[in-house]
C-alpha cells in the first residue's frame, strides 16, 4: 500500500478436411460465385457471414493454382488451409487490450473474432464504437469466474461449427484496493479464479479444437506481465509475486479451510493479480512443453507494455487514476497506447515472424518485439508442473 502510495507520484473459402469433394468443386469455379446455400450446408461457419455471402464472388480463388492439380487430394494442405479467414477467440475483447486487438485483427479482414466477454451488449457497443466491420467479429458470452459458463462457452463455440485457429486468453480483474477476497462462482479467490482458472479450464478444453484446425496459424496465447516477473524493476514494486509452495492454491483458494492466496499467505489483491500473471506465464511454459511437439500449436505470452489507461485499473483510486498515465508516459517511459498494444497483440497472433513456441514476448523502445527473459520463479518447470496438476484437480478436469 505504501507504494501504491508511492506510484502516485484470401479468400475465405473453409474447405473441411472431411469435405473434400467439395473443394474440388470450388477449385475448378476460378472465381466465379459459388452460391452461399451451397456453401453453407457444408460449413456452418459461412452461415450469418454477410461478407462472405457478398464478398465470395468478387475473389479471385486460388483455385487457379488448384487446376493443375491432378486431383484433390493431392492439393497440398498449405494450399487449403490459406483459403479461409482464421478465427480467433479473444477472451475479455469488450475492453482496453482485447478490444484493441480484436479491432486490428478484424480490420485486416483475414480474421473473424469471436470475442467471448461476461457482458454481451457491452461487447456489442464497444465492437460498433470502434468500427469492427460487422462481418468479422461474432460476441459469445464467456464468464471466466464460473467453470460451468466456461463450460457453456466451449459448447456453444462447437455448435456454431467454426474451426478455432487462434485462442488469446486476455481477459483479468485487478483488485487492488480490496481489503477481503471475493470469490468465483465455485468460491476461488476472484483474481486467481478468472486470470488464470477460468483461462486455464477453457485452453485445455479448447486445446482438441485448436489441434483439428488445418490452419497455418495455430496458437494459444496468454497475456503476461512484468510485474509477475520479479526480474524487473516493475516487478520489485511490492507486493511482488510470489507462489511458494502452492499451498493456498493447493487447499482450493477459498479462504475457508486454506488461504485466499496461492503462497498461503494474507489476502493482498494485487499479489494476487500479480501471482495469477505468473501462473499465466507458466501455464504457458507447460503447454508448450506438453503440446508444441505433439500439435505444432504456438504457446507464447506477452507483455505488451504499459497500457496505462485500460479498465483495469478501475478499482484503483481516483488519484492513482489519473496519475498513473503522466507516471508512465514520462518517467518509466514504459506506456503504450491501447492501439499500439493492440496492435503488438495482434501480431503475436498472426505475424509468422513471432511463430516460435513458448516465448515471452516484449517490445523495446523502437516498439521491435523480443524473446524476454522471465524471472526465476515464472520460469520454474518444477513449479509450472505442480501448477498445472493443482490446477486440472481445482477446475475438474483430473
Ligand atoms: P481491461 O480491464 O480493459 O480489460 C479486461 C477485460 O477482461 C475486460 O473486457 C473485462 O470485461 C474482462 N473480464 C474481466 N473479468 C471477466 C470475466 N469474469 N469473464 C470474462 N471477461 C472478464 O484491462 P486490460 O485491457 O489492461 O487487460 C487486458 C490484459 O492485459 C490482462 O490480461 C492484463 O493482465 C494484461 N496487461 C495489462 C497491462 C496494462 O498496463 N493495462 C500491462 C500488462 C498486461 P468487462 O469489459 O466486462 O469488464
Ligand atoms: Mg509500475 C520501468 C518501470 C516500470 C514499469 C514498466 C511499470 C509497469 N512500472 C514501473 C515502475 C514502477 N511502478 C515504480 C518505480 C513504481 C513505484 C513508484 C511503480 C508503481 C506501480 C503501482 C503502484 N506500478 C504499478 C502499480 C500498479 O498498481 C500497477 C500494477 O501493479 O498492476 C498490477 C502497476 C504497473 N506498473 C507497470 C505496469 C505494466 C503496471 C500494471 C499492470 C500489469 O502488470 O498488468
Amino acid at each position: 500500500m505504501a507504494l501504491q502510495g508511492a506510484s502516485l507520484i484470401s479468400s475465405t473459402l473453409r474447405i473441411p478436411k472431411e469435405n473434400k469433394p467439395i473443394a474440388l468443386k470450388e477449385t475448378t469455379l476460378f472465381g466465379v460465385a459459388v452460391p452461399t446455400t451451397f456453401r453453407a450446408e457444408f460449413n456452418p461457419s459461412f452461415a450469418g457471414n454477410k461478407k462472405e455471402k457478398s464478398g465470395l464472388s468478387v475473389r479471385p480463388i486460388r483455385a487457379q493454382t488448384a487446376i493443375t492439380t491432378p486431383s484433390i487430394n493431392q492439393a497440398s494442405s498449405e494450399e487449403k488451409k490459406t483459403l479461409r479467414k482464421g478465427n480467433v477467440i479473444i477472451t475479455g475483447a469488450s475492453s482496453g487490450l482485447g478490444l484493441a486487438t480484436a479491432k486490428a485483427l478484424a480490420e485486416t479482414g483475414k480474421w473473424n473474432v469471436i470475442m467471448a466477454c461476461r457482458n454481451f451488449l457491452k461487447a456489442e457497443k464497444a465492437a460498433k464504437a470502434v468500427g469492427i466491420p460487422k462481418e468479422n467479429y461474432t460476441v459469445m458470452h464467456l464468464d471466466l469466474a464460473s467453470l460451468e459458463s466456461v463450460r457453456q462457452f466451449v459448447d456453444t463455440f462447437r455448435h456454431s461449427g467454426m474451426p478455432l485457429d487462434v485462442l488469446v486468453c486476455n481477459a483479468a480483474v485487478y483488485l487492488p484496493t480490496a481489503k477481503e477476497p471475493t470469490f468465483t462462482a465455485e468460491g476461488f479467490e476472484l483474481s486467481v479464479g478468472t486470470n488464470h482458472l477460468g483461462h486455464f479450464l477453457l485452453s485445455r478444453l479448447l486445446l482438441d479444437d485448436l489441434t483439428k484446425s488445418e490452419y497455418p496459424q495455430r496458437r494459444l496465447i496468454i497475456v503476461g506481465s512484468i510485474t509477475g516477473n520479479t526480474n524487473t524493476l516493475a516487478g520489485n514494486v511490492p507486493p511482488k509475486a510470489n507462489l511458494g509452495d502452492l499451498r493456498g492454491l493447493a487447499g482450493g483458494l477459498n479462504g475457508l479451510g486454506s488461504s485466499s492466496m496461492i503462497d498461503g499467505g494474507e489476502f493482498d489483491g494485487a499479489k494476487a493479480y500479480k501471482d495469477s500473471k505468473v501462473c499465466n506465464m507458466l501455464t504457458m511454459q507447460e503447454f508448450h512443453k506438453r503440446y508444441h511437439e505433439e500439435t505444432g500449436i504456438t504457446f507464447a505470452s506477452l507483455y505488451p507494455g504499459c497500457i496505462a489507461e485500460t479498465g483495469l485499473f478501475r478499482e484503483h483510486i481516483p488519484l492513482f487514476r489519473i496519475l498513473f498515465p503522466p507516471f508512465q508516459k514520462y518517467i518509466t517511459k514504459g506506456y503504450v497506447s491501447e492501439e499500439e498494444a493492440g496492435k503488438r497483440l495482434a501480431k503475436v497472433v498472426s505475424d509468422p515472424t513471432l511463430s516460435k513456441s513458448g516465448v515471452y514476448w516484449s517490445w523495446n523502445k523502437n516498439s521491435s518485439s523480443f524473446e524476454n527473459q522471465l524471472s526465476k520463479e515464472a520460469s520454474d518447470k518444477e513449479k509450472a508442473r505442480k501448477l498445472w496438476e493443482v490446477s486440472e484437480k481445482l477446475v475438474g478436469l483430473a
